[in-house]
């Protein structure tokens, strides 16, 4: 572990560079969160978060209240320069590197000689150079550093984050690091940051290739379940267990298949594969068809609803409600982003197909912007659901819903997404 601490301005203060800023306090430096939103600046100054992840609140409170971390609306001059904003995609799976060269403008008139920037943001290959192309337009006085070029003012470097939402704070300093300068110089500054709070290795190579590792690995997993989601389509007509068929499966010594579910959510699998598949159409099939097919599963959950109520008025009249637990896009956290499960439940609202939607989300205090307004939905208790509902759709493996007595879910339509009752 390298000990030198140092003043690191961390540019973005959401699901990533909040907890990366605690870390960096909490691990000796000053740091200075710098965020566009004014309500973001205040709750952190306050020592509160805005995200629900474990440790983190208490990590941010001992951060903000030892002096070590303070957020600001305006860029501040730094040592280094951590960026992690957003990088989504637009509506043709084009990636929108707009937040990176916002942030890269913005830091700009702040950096002096010796300051070395690191992108942690999720991009495309190239984005690095990009923004040493961007920050070459605004600072024509400082030599950038350029691939196979020694000499620089600024060292620039590309460093994915690569923690798991619900398990951040300790996958943050446990992981490994992959570090990606633009210079083999570069490099070394920037593993040497990371080497101060990481416990996990710190391995250099170029930003090009780390750019791709995280892409990788993200396409990796969502290919992974997509062969997962189109088992759980095929056991369907052929009527097996999915479930039983994979832990049957896996206990061959190299098969390893991940779960079935209702698609796939968040801000980063059903989202990085496209980068890939746009920087190489021709050459990435099988990541392309991975994420079509995980993208159309939504689609397949909501026609087994349909057919579930459809039955249930072929047998009487009289109103029919529907139960829709979770709509986080995954078990146990609150972030919606993505989430099919709030799609599924979206969709199923907006149609009207019951004539009552009771929606069930632990981890929300109140119904969702998405959702808040439209007719026929009630945000509700799990108990609610239980007692009132005549058809119970099971979106998100939350621990809250696993210990659901069985009896009560008899004489209900049950479509469990996720084989957490089976
Ligand atoms: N899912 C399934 N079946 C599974 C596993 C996941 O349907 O067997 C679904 C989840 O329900 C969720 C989606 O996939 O909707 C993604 O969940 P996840 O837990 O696989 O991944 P994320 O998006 O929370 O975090 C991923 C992680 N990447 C990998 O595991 C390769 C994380 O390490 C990355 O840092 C993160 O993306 C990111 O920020 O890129």
């Amino acid at each position: 572990m390298n000990s030198a601490k140092s003043r690191i301005s961390v540019v973005g203060l959401g699901y990533i560079g909040l907890p990366t800023a605690a870390v960096l306090a909490s691990a000796g430096h000053e740091v200075i969160g710098v965020e566009i939103s004014a309500s973001i600046v205040d709750t952190v100054n306050r020592g509160e978060v805005h995200i629900v992840e474990p440790d983190l609140d208490g990590l941010v409170r001992g951060a903000v209240l030892s002096g070590r971390l303070r957020a600001t609306l305006e860029p501040e001059p730094a040592d280094t320069f951590v960026i992690a904003v957003p990088t989504p995609f637009k509506d043709d799976h084009v990636p929108d590197l707009g937040y990176v060269e916002q942030a890269a403008r913005r830091i700009a008139p702040s950096l002096r000689p010796g300051n070395l920037i690191i992108l942690e943001s999720t991009s495309p290959v190239g984005t690095t150079e990009m923004l040493a192309g961007w920050l070459a337009q605004e600072r024509p006085d400082l030599r950038i550093p350029k691939p196979g070029e020694a000499d620089a003012d600024i060292f620039l470097a590309y460093c994915p984050e690569r923690v798991l939402p619900g398990r951040i704070v300790s996958e943050l300093v446990s992981n490994d690091r992959i570090v990606g300068g633009l210079t083999p110089a570069c490099s070394t500054r920037a593993r040497r940051v990371y080497e101060t709070f990481v416990r996990g290795q710190c391995i250099e190579t170029d930003a090009r290739t780390a750019e791709m590792t995280k892409l990788t690995e993200n396409a990796f997993r969502d290919v992974n379940i997509a062969f997962a989601n189109e088992l759980s389509l095929i056991c369907d007509r052929l009527g097996i267990d999915v479930w039983e068929l994979i832990a049957l499966a896996n206990r061959h010594p190299r098969v390893n298949i991940l779960s079935p579910g209702p698609g796939v959510g968040g801000h980063c699998i059903a989202v990085d594969p496209w980068f890939i598949v746009d920087a190489a159409p021709e050459a990435a099939r099988l990541i392309r068809t991975a994420r079509e097919v995980n993208d159309s599963k939504p689609e397949w959950v909501i026609a087994k609803i349909e057919e579930a109520v459809a039955a249930i008025r072929q047998r009487r009249s009289g109103e029919v409600v529907l139960a829709c637990l979770g709509l986080a896009f995954k078990a146990n956290i609150d972030d919606l982003r993505e989430s099919p499960s709030l799609e599924i439940t979206r969709h199923l609202v907006e149609r009207g197909l019951a004539d009552r939607t009771l929606v069930v989300e632990p981890y929300l205090e109140q119904m969702p912007p998405a959702l808040a307004g439209l007719t026929g939905t009630e945000f509700a208790t799990l108990e609610a659901a239980l007692e009132g509902a005549d058809v119970i759709v099971l979106l998100v493996d939350h621990l809250q819903f696993k210990d659901v007595p069985r009896h009560r879910l008899e004489g209900k339509a049950v479509i469990d997404t996720r084989g957490l009752w089976r």
